[in-house]
């Protein structure tokens, strides 16, 4: 098994690179992102709170995305390992996952670090606003909490998985196929050495 985590700030790329990723090593995909958008479509109790703090920019409590992850780990217990997209985004996140992964007797094996410049991560958002319908795209401020919020809450996170030495920064500015290949470069090594 051979779990990974994507990580990176909003709009650096990490939904476009998991599509990409999942096809070639058959992981199952796992974006709290996309999960939280399905509860707002379906108009769910979990989805409607999510919706007033997703709209200002703000995370969704820890307790209700370590319990979707719960839910679809367990849902996916035959996998080959899974792609984390977009969690864990604070500390108690991360810790909360360590200790599922270590009740199924595995572990985070790699995170890589998209690195993208702020001035970039604004222009890809203002860009995805216009076709993607997303309540958190359309505003700059939204955007801009949404960049505090990255550095406040989530960045963190990123010194965690470095205690445990498993961080690859990846250059994430290039071409969507140019980034893809760093990836998967990072990726193949990884898989040589967990072999
Ligand atoms: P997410 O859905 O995770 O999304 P994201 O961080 O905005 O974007 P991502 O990095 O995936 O960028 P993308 O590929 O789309 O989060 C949404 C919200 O949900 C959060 O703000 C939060 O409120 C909530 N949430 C989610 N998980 C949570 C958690 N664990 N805890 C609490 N709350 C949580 O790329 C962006 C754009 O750039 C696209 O338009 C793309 O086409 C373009 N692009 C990609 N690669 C490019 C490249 N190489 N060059 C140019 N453009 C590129």
């Amino acid at each position: 098994m051979f779990n990974l985590v994507l990580f990176g700030p909003p709009g650096s790329g990490k939904g476009t690179q998991s599509e990409k990723l999942i096809q070639q090593y058959g992981l199952i995909h796992l974006s709290t992102g996309d999960l939280l958008r399905k509860e707002m479509k379906a108009g769910t109790p979990l989805g409607n709170e999510a919706k007033s703090l997703i709209e200002k920019g703000q995370l969704v409590p820890d307790e209700v995305v370590v319990g979707m992850i719960s839910s679809a780990l367990d849902a996916n217990a035959g996998a080959n390992g899974f792609l984390f997209d977009g969690f864990p985004r604070t500390i108690a996140q991360a810790e909360a996952l360590d200790r599922l992964l270590e009740l199924k007797k595995t572990a985070i094996h790699k995170v890589l670090f998209l690195m993208v410049n702020e001035e970039e991560l604004i222009t890809r958002l203002v860009g995805r606003a216009k076709t993607s319908g997303r309540l958190d795209d359309a505003d700059p401020d939204v955007q801009r909490k949404r960049q505090d919020v990255y550095k406040n809450e989530t960045l963190p996170v990123a010194g965690y998985y470095q205690n445990q030495d498993k961080v690859e920064r990846i250059e994430g500015e290039g071409s969507i196929d140019e980034i893809f290949d760093r990836l998967r470069q990072s990726i193949d090594k990884a898989m040589a050495e967990e072999a």
